[in-house]
């Protein structure tokens, strides 16, 4: 089934004797995602990930009041525009001095939260689902020949049943968050300082009632559906393995750095704590000019664009930490807390199922610790740093935010999305991105039908239009 036309796909045959398969786009992914594979031998061989589009949201901060961070690089995104204006805040209360009361971060997480759940339920049912559903015959559904299609007609219908009972569930997560966030996208609600929506009575039991209808779907189709899929599919278990190094800047903070989602790094198989310094950008293989890795943490080195680059292949750059390859998202969270050991297509979407029942029990919890009548904000004061940077898990993974002031305006900008870490392309080294490395020696079983590249790219759930914000100045 497909709500939206196949992955487009062209073929031709290489030097060395592999074929070469073209999807351009990957449908049914949030942003313009290419994939090129060579398949040898039933084998992918070869891959290069591609990010067409490019932006500009770090040059358009420069030369703003530092303010309008939170407004404006939420508008990078539809689908995690929350994740980006509780970056911009956490940042922003670290170049001036800012107290959020309890409530405040509270509040923030809640509607984060919704956001996790609502990318989380969506992504699950109608963009991952329709690689392994037969979708009713009849127009936007289209059902390819050759697919490997294996739920019984009447399990099939009934996973059809909760494809459409999802709509209702992702639409109650947006009315979640619009309870304290004002709107969705692009909520008002959520600044530096906390959450300018007061805690009422009113909003507190609304929101409760939302969300146990919402936990309720989660309980009942999200993760017994989950389950089914894993076990009918098991073989993806053993598919679209990524490089083995995970990272997690930490989530849901209830105060600076103390975090219900622990951070850390896990490198060759051993956890150490997170290091900032540690994260270069390389631009080898992307559209701007040549220049040596550089760290994230020097946001005096700009990128220059060149579309036209010889060798390059993508408007994403090559995030890396030590040096090293890293997936980021739900998977590299449980993996940081113990409660995944393996790297899979299949492994990637169970434990963002799981992670969604996670959330949506800890935001019972947390609502029922807000403090009625106490404030939610407490405005930022002085600034008392000129240099500073935000991080924090977002629904796809790690998510960075960078600036640094000329007396009180932003003179540079610097964005690491969770989908630059998992989308990027080769870096200077020559080493593969995350999914780049998860594509080689994947089985085809029809080069005509080529499903499996699919499937392993939906699985870490791309956003092009998050990975690709980068710019020139
Ligand atoms: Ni555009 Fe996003 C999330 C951010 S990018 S969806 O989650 O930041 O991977």
């Amino acid at each position: 089934m497909k709500t939206s036309p196949p992955d487009s796909r062209s073929s031709s045959t290489t030097s060395r004797g592999g074929r070469k398969i073209s999807l351009s786009p990957i449908t049914r992914s949030s942003g313009p995602l290419s994939i090129q594979v060579v398949v040898n031998q039933g084998r992918v061989v070869n891959a290069q990930v591609i990010g067409g589009l490019f932006r500009g949201y770090e040059l358009i901060m420069v030369g703003r009041d530092p303010f309008d961070a939170t407004y404006l690089t939420e508008k990078i995104c539809g689908i995690c525009s929350t994740a980006h204006a509780m970056v911009s805040s956490l940042m922003l209360e670290e170049l001036y001095f800012t107290e959020v009361p309890p409530n405040g971060w509270i509040i923030r997480n809640l509607m984060l939260g919704a956001e996790f759940l609502q990318n989380h339920l969506r992504h699950f049912y109608f963009l991952e689902l329709p690689d392994y559903l037969q979708g009713p015959s009849r127009f936007p559904f289209i059902n390819p020949g050759g697919r490997d299609y294996r739920f019984s007609p009447k399990v099939n219908e009934r996973l059809l049943n909760h494809y459409h009972e999802a709509f209702k569930a992702s639409l109650l997560a947006h009315e979640l968050l619009a309870l304290f966030g004002a709107k969705v996208p692009h909520a008002h609600g959520l600044v530096p300082g906390g959450a300018t929506v007061e805690p009422r009575a009113d909003l507190i039991n609304k929101f409760g009632a939302v969300l146990a209808q919402i936990r309720h779907f989660i309980d009942t189709c999200l993760l017994p559906d989950t389950e089914l899929l894993a076990e009918t599919y098991a073989d993806y278990f053993q598919i679209g393995q990524g490089p083995s190094n995970f990272l997690s800047y930490g989530g849901f903070p209830r105060g600076k750095k103390e975090y219900q989602i622990p951070a850390g790094v896990i490198l060759g198989g051993e956890q150490q704590p997170l290091d900032l310094d540690k994260i270069t950008e390389s631009v080898e293989y992307s559209w701007f000019r040549k220049q040596p890795a550089k760290r994230v943490t020097d946001l005096e080195a700009v990128k220059q664009p060149e579309s036209n680059k010889p060798g390059a292949y993508t408007w994403v750059i090559a995030p890396r930490y030590a040096g090293q390859v890293v997936e980021v998202g739900p998977l590299a969270r449980a993996i940081m807390r113990g409660e995944f050991h393996s790297s899979s297509t299949m492994d990637r979407i169970v434990a963002r199922s799981r992670e969604a029942a996670l959330i949506a029990q800890w935001m019972a919890q947390w609502l029922s610790e807000i403090e009625e009548g106490k404030p939610a904000y407490r405005p930022p004061a002085d600034r008392i740093k000129t240099q500073a940077f935000g991080t924090l898990e977002v629904p796809r993974g790690g998510l960075l935010h960078g600036s640094q002031l000329d007396t009180d305006k932003i003179a540079h900008y610097a964005i690491i999305t969770p989908s630059g870490w998992n989308f990027s392309p080769r870096d200077n080294l020559g080493n593969l991105g995350a999914l780049e490395h998860a594509l080689i020696g994947i089985p085809i079983d029809d080069p005509n039908t080529p499903i499996e590249v699919g499937r392993v790219a939906r699985s870490f759930d791309p956003c092009l239009y998050c990975a690709t914000h980068v710019l020139q100045v």
